[in-house]
């Protein structure tokens, strides 16, 4: 399978430079978020400088959560330890085609899911193996020393060590806070960390959705938008879930650039908890509105089977690529027990 991978990516470069040759009439001159004087023909970003290509799987990534090793204080405190990589010398093709030099947590975009209960003792373990300065920064509580602004960590292999205790209870988000940060955050360097209460919340079938953009031509504006970084990934891909059943969304929006974003939900409200700090909904919607970095916990079940949408109100973030299907099983087929349940 990696062998065949492989061969897949090695057909994709030989594809794609032979049409970078003959469109070399046709290259621009691009000035990045940093300043940087780039050659490209634009919409597709060449990959002329990076070293490897990013394998992503949006449907694992929805659905996977890192709790990190853990053990135990004399005191009874749990400990979670995480090891985070940060690099920048990636390319993704995060659209058929369309080739960026993304920046990595762990060699995705985004990055790994942080998952701790309220109170646990996080120790991250941050190496910077990119080629410029790199960062975490954690939303949330935490010492000055622990924020991920000032302790700046040097490129080729820097190492710092983010200690401090999960909380509050929510969901954040996790970046890197090197200047400029416009540029840092809008190549991937950002992530999800859940902090559970200690009580626990009802089972659920859960996931997560960031909401990201890409600027691949560097205008300050975005050019593709996406639930997990791949335009239209689960309308082609629709996540199944079942009827009667309790569905459980992190939602965080990571789109620069453009001042909101938005989560609409189709055949179906859900009980909507701002930044997940409260363990009672704060609304019973279809719609929310989110600016940057704004996030929350989205809980819903379907009574009916059948696809929905789910999409951006926002209608020229949904045509480019911020929509999604969620296809509801009829539970009661495939279990007849649970066909008894509320009749
Ligand atoms: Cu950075």
């Amino acid at each position: 399978m990696i062998l065949l991978l492989s061969v897949t990516i090695g057909l994709s470069a030989i594809v794609v430079f032979p049409s970078f040759t003959d469109a070399e009439s046709e290259l621009k001159t691009f000035i990045t978020h940093s300043g940087k004087v780039i050659r490209t023909t634009g919409e597709v970003i060449d990959p002329l400088y990076t070293v490897s290509t990013v394998e992503f799987d949006p449907m694992e990534y929805l659905r996977e959560f890192n709790y990190g090793e853990v053990s135990k204080l004399p005191d009874g405190t749990t400990v979670r330890e995480y090891t985070i990589i940060a690099e920048d010398d990636k390319v993704m093709e995060i659209s058929p085609g369309v080739f960026y030099n993304v920046w990595t947590y762990n060699g995705t975009v985004p990055g790994p899911t942080i998952r701790a209960t309220e109170g646990d003792l996080l120790k991250i373990n941050f190496i910077n193996n990119g080629s410029k300065e790199h960062t975490i920064h954690f939303h949330g509580i935490h010492p000055a020393g622990m924020d991920g602004v000032f302790e700046v960590v040097g490129p080729g292999g820097g190492k710092f060590v983010y200690e401090f205790e999960a909380g509050p209870v929510g969901v954040h988000p996790y970046h890197c806070h090197v200047m400029p940060l416009e540029e840092h955050i809008v190549h991937g360097l950002y992530g999800v960390f859940i902090v559970d209460p200690k009580e626990g919340r009802e089972p659920a079938d859960e996931m997560v959705m960031v909401l990201n953009g890409f600027d691949t031509d560097f205008d300050t504006e975005n050019n593709f938008y996406a639930a997990n970084t791949i335009p239209f990934y689960y309308q082609h891909h629709p996540i199944q879930i079942n009827t009667n059943e309790l569905i459980r969304v992190y939602v965080v929006n990571m789109v620069e650039f453009d001042p909101i974003n938005n989560f609409h939900l189709h055949g179906n409200l859900y009980n909507y908890y701002p930044t997940g700090t409260d363990l009672v909904p704060s609304f019973y919607t279809d719609m929310v509105t989110l600016s940057q970095t704004e996030r929350g916990i989205m809980e819903f079940e379907y009574t009916y089977p059948g696809k929905y949408l789910f999409h951006a109100h926002k209608v020229e973030f949904s045509e480019k690529g911020w929509v999604g299907i969620f296809l509801v099983n009829d539970k009661s087929e495939s279990d007849t027990s649970e066909k008894e349940y509320g009749s």
